[in-house]
């Protein structure tokens, strides 16, 4: 398995973000802001922030604002659309809470509400989906764990049975999979656990297995993590392989907050005030 290729992963990223105008960049045109938040989120936990023009960064982040507002996007039920056109799903719920909550104004939604809606899309097996009723899936279950941890509705969670469900997502391999009977990804790494980490049952899975998958799916040549050994990297799972280490407390990486998805010192300055 290897070490954690720190400086090849850096490396990685700062290319990636350089090949703005090739094809899969533009295929990929519409997830830009979303690979900003993976590449610096992965660079601040390597300790490695300022390989990066931060003042560049800002004023690009800065033209990507629209003038609507997330709370606008909040439903008679509780619920949240992603935009204008309406799709409802607990992915939406979580990204609202957890941004209102970076910016302090939580106060400006139903926060009642918006549990009570995630709290009806929870499952007999403990798990939740992206409606009321749908199939439970780590991803989703991420999600919902996440936004009744920063709203403090964590007494909402069975805990033993939804631990339960989220430790058998591991493999012989040490890696875990998002649904029974899928082969194992290290984005799961993140979602899987930072959830057992929310619920107090991370102990219920081989985390030194896990380390050792995650650090098997490494590019050890050109840097960069994939979503299971020997595929192709790409920026999303490289940032939620080394999340994962940071959530297993690999020697040397910054920790990270596992229900804002941020570096610890990132939330306690934005939050705390510092
Ligand atoms: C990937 N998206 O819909 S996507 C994403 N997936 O925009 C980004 N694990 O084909 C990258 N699978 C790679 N760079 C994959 C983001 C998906 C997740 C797909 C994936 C990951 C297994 C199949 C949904 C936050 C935001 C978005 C998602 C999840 C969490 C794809 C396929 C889908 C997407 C992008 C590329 C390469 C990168
Ligand atoms: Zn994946």
């Amino acid at each position: 398995m290897g070490e954690l290729q720190v400086e090849k992963h850096v490396k990685y990223i700062l290319a990636v973000e350089k090949r703005k105008d090739d094809f899969e960049s533009v295929v990929m045109e519409h997830l830009r802001l979303n690979g900003a938040y993976w590449g610096l989120t992965t660079l601040d936990i390597l300790g490695k922030l300022d390989a990066v023009d931060q003042d560049e960064v800002i004023s690009w982040v800065m033209q990507c604002q629209h003038e609507d507002d997330i709370a606008g996007l909040q439903n008679e039920d509780g619920s949240f659309s992603g935009d204008m056109w309406g799709e409802v799903d607990t992915r939406f719920s979580y990204i609202a809470i957890c941004s209102l909550a970076l910016m302090r104004q939580l106060d400006k939604i139903d926060v009642g509400n918006a549990v009570k809606y995630i709290v009806s899309c929870k499952n007999v097996d403990g798990g939740f989906g992206c409606t009321p009723g749908a199939e439970s899936h780590a991803g989703q279950i991420f999600c919902c764990v996440g936004a009744l941890a920063i709203t403090g509705s964590l007494h909402h969670v069975d805990k033993d049975l939804l631990g339960w469900w989220l430790c058998e997502r591991q493999v012989k391999s040490g890696g875990l999979n998002g649904r029974p009977e899928k082969l194992p990804d290290v984005c799961y790494s993140w979602w899987v656990l930072s959830s057992l980490i929310l619920i107090d049952r991370v102990h219920w899975i081989d985390k030194e297995k896990l380390a050792k998958f995650i650090l098997d799916c490494q590019d050890k040549e050109r840097g960069g993590i994939s979503d299971r050994p020997d595929d192709a990297v790409d920026v999303f799972h490289t940032y939620f392989g080394v999340a994962g280490l940071s959530l297993l407390e690999y020697p040397g990486l910054k920790p990270i907050d596992p229900a804002y998805a941020l570096p610890v010192s990132v939330v306690s300055k934005v939050i705390l005030g510092k």
